[in-house]
């Protein structure tokens, strides 16, 4: 967007907010806890349906760069975080010498800043995740994941797709601090429903979700990822959302979770966490509509970016009546 319609000198906007160039790290700048360092991961290789997610990170960059420096929704002001934008993590049609190098990058990340990656086939999270154990080993990681898809399907070598992350992870994850927020989709056994649960998995569908209530279950989810744990890993893929809200993506949800239910829900997560980190994936700008999908996901992005920031403003939750 680089035409304004509003030229006004209150208004801040995220294009303009970017701290330095591509790739130059200065570590002595990073202020523990307001640096948030932005990731693209052009990946779709392992798209188990219609590819197009390799344009997923500049559409959602284009987004936000739209956007103020205010979320007016949560009453937050984003001006103390510090933005910067890593670029892209180079990928390639070699599947496992691109997750091998997703993770080498992740566990190099200098401590401080809070990395959200940009998507890509949700394949990705797998990398990401050992590389953020690698990154961090002294801190137990907790994962919260958005998604109506259990992803947990046992993998066949040479037909690795992007539905298998969460079995895969497991080799180094432990799932007992883990939930699921939104599995809806109807090409399941109750096999699935049922190992996740024996792992420890939290497993919430929107039925759960409309029954218990969010905030019943965002305070259920922070009991049993947040609290527990030193940090918390959330992985938003965008087919949580009902097709209304995300119809560019791989596997468009005619049911699913609502943005605001699913934007509340990563605000307070992001509000709550002493560390946090962020991944979206699965937006797909070639299937979209209107730019609606990105959209959407740059809206749950700042409302990440709005807890991040609301942790640094005690005086927030004098102000929130909910708090
Ligand atoms: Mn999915």
């Amino acid at each position: 967007m680089s035409t304004r319609v509003v030229e006004d000198s209150t208004v801040h906007w995220i294009s303009g907010a970017w701290k330095e160039p591509e790739g130059n790290r200065d570590r002595h700048c990073v202020e523990a806890d307001t640096g948030i360092l932005f990731l693209e991961i052009p990946f779709d290789h392992a798209v188990s349906h219609r590819p197009g997610t390799r344009f997923g990170p500049s559409a959602i960059l284009a987004a936000l760069d739209g956007f103020s420096l205010y979320c007016t929704d949560k009453r937050t002001d984003l001006g103390r975080l510090r933005l910067r934008r890593f670029g892209e993590i180079e990928v390639t049609n070699d599947i496992h010498a691109t997750y091998r190098h997703i993770t080498e990058t992740v566990a190099g990340l200098a401590p401080g800043e809070t990395p959200v990656f940009l998507g890509g086939d949700h394949s990705i999270t797998d990398p990401i995740l050992r590389g953020l154990l690698r990154r961090h080993p002294d801190r137990m990681l907790g994962l919260i994941v958005f998604d109506a898809h259990f992803d947990s399907r046992i993998p066949v070598p040479g037909k690795e797709h992007s539905g298998h992350w969460m079995h895969t992870v497991a080799e180094v994850f432990d799932h007992r601090h883990s939930v699921q927020l939104g599995i809806d989709a109807p090409i399941y056994s109750g096999a699935y429903m049922e190992l996740a649960e024996a792992a420890g998995i939290m497993v919430r569908t929107p039925w759960d979700i409309r029954r218990a209530g969010l905030a019943a279950t965002v305070a259920e989810t922070i009991r049993h990822a947040v609290e527990p744990t030193d940090a918390v890993h959330v992985s938003i893929d965008i087919d949580c959302l009902s097709a209304g809200f995300a119809p560019g993506t791989s596997v468009p949800n005619p049911a699913g979770l609502t943005l605001w239910d699913v934007a509340d829900a990563v605000f307070e997560i992001a509000r709550s966490a002493a560390h946090a980190s962020l991944d979206i994936v699965e937006v797909s700008p070639p299937l979209d509509s209107n730019g609606l999908t990105a959209q959407s996901a740059a809206h749950l992005a700042m409302n990440f970016l709005a807890g991040r920031a609301a942790r640094l403003q005690p005086a927030f939750s004098k102000a929130d009546p909910a708090a």
